[in-house]
């Protein structure tokens, strides 16, 4: 098993960092780390650019410190959480990259090609639901007596968090739910309370506006959409996705510097053995100047266009050249206002 080395730390300095747009998942993964070594270390935990609202309640009720200005040269050693690309780590890449210490990882995201850590201290698992599954998996196999209520109650943040509360959630991630709820006296709607915020005004117009400038494509049965919006790309996706599409695609432009979400149905992708990831976003890093990567049914792509319309059109291109090896004959059609 990868990544033991971990357990056996003593006396280090230990940065943990986890990716820019740090959610509920990554903070809570990066808050587990902590507690995990604290004891026989000194653990600081290290986010770029920015959390979301989100994660930031969560370290608020957790009391989990973090800044977003380390300064790498003061550690030993890095543990890098819910990550394995270097573009997600934004504008750490490059101290992380020159970083001479050792380098621990756990992730759950589709492998990238970047190498952060040496293969024996990372540990990638692509079908868990959440960082924190991953980790909790690895402390119940080789350190169960570290498994407490904090730890427990972390866990079952990210796993509620990253399942979009259990949507996408596999029989392992109910046996570990189970586990830690096992180790705490909250109730299920306690813990979602310790991450839950208001959505703000500006997202909820946001979400609207991205209904409203939809493209629509049919292609065989299935619904595609793609839209511009000025922020909360994510979000957007996943809510045209509750609106009915199969496949939504969502981009914002801020000069030449974009953004594009992708979020897929499971049964789409089930049905066409699509990967998100693998088949549409690390592509377009052939076409565009930047990098993308994620999961099979949610996926992510930063770089720099003249216009958020030339990417979106090519994921469309390589989603459908996707579902063409299943079904070769393919109708598209876009449904126009009249
Ligand atoms: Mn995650």
């Amino acid at each position: 098993m990868p990544a033991t080395e971990l357990l056996t730390l003593k006396n280090k300095k230990v940065l943990v960092v986890s990716h820019r747009g740090a959610d509920v998942d990554a903070l809570a993964s990066a808050g587990i780390v902590h507690l995990l070594l604290m004891d026989r270390n000194y653990v600081e935990i290290a986010i770029p650019e920015h959390l979301n609202n989100s994660a930031k309640r969560l370290a608020e009720t957790m009391e989990i410190a973090y800044t977003m200005q380390p300064k790498f040269s003061d550690f030993d050693v890095l543990v890098i959480v819910d990550l394995n690309s270097y573009n997600m780590l934004g504008p750490f890449a490059e101290a992380v990259e020159k970083f001479k210490g050792k380098i621990f990882l756990f992730d759950h995201h589709s492998a990238s090609e970047d190498v952060i850590a040496k293969e024996e201290n990372s540990l990638i698992v692509e079908d868990a639901a959440s960082t924190t599954e991953v980790l909790w998996c690895f402390l119940a196999e080789h350190a169960p007596k570290k498994l407490d209520e904090r730890i427990a109650l972390l866990t079952a943040c990210g796993l509620i968090a990253d399942t979009a509360h259990f949507s996408f959630a596999s029989r392992n991630t109910f046996r570990v739910m189970a586990e830690a709820l096992k180790k705490t006296d909250k109730t299920f709607s306690e813990i979602i309370e310790m991450f839950s915020v208001e959505r703000e005004l500006s997202e909820r117009i946001a979400l609207l506006k991205a209904a409203q400038r939809t493209r629509i494509f049919r292609v065989n049965k299935a619904l595609i959409v793609l839209s511009e919006i000025g922020a909360f790309e994510s979000q957007s996706a996943a809510a045209l996705l509750h609106l009915g599409a199969d496949v939504a695609f969502v981009g914002t432009i801020e000069g030449h510097s974009v953004r594009v979400s992708g979020r897929a149905k499971f049964s789409f992708a089930q049905g066409y053995e699509l990967d998100l990831a693998k088949d549409v976003f690390h592509k377009l890093s052939d076409f565009f100047e930047g990098e993308g990567g994620g999961h099979i049914t949610a996926a992510a792509f930063t770089g720099r266009a003249n216009s958020v319309e030339e990417i979106l059109q090519k994921c469309l291109e390589l989603l459908v050249a996707k579902m063409k090896e299943k079904e070769p004959e393919m109708a598209i059609k876009e449904y126009k206002e009249k």
